[in-house]
């Protein structure tokens, strides 16, 4: 039961995205370490979102893709209000962290950054 409700959560989130002034409000990403498409050093991997906004770090929700499923991240304590945090340790390979931010005004966005670990 509960399961079938988050789907039309997030479905109202993003039709909120539309909105303009709803819009100013979200959480858009800047900018990310590891950065989009990069290679880092492993297996100690600092992992690092950096947003627009302020973001629930209880509430928002980080996890790791790779070809043999998902794995869930705990967030750290942030580093910065705006900014959601977590470590891996990884082998070298191909992963996409998959990213689920909730902004103050109860609207998410999500999005995926692709790196890889060598
Ligand atoms: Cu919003």
């Amino acid at each position: 039961m509960q399961m079938k409700r988050i789907p039309i959560v997030i479905l109202v989130a993003c039709a909120a995205f539309f909105l303009p002034r709803a819009a100013l409000a979200h959480a858009h990403l800047l900018s990310s370490t590891p950065a989009a498409s990069a290679t880092v050093h492993g297996p100690s991997v600092a992992i690092e979102l950096r947003f627009n906004s302020r973001v629930d770090g209880h509430h928002s929700v980080l996890s790791l893709v790779t070809s043999d499923g998902s794995v869930a991240l705990t967030i750290d304590n942030q580093s910065a209000e705006n900014n959601l945090n977590a470590h891996a340790t990884l082998k070298a390979g191909s992963y996409t962290l998959r990213w689920q931010a909730l902004a103050p005004d109860g609207h998410i966005t999500r999005g995926e950054i692709p790196f890889s670990v060598r």
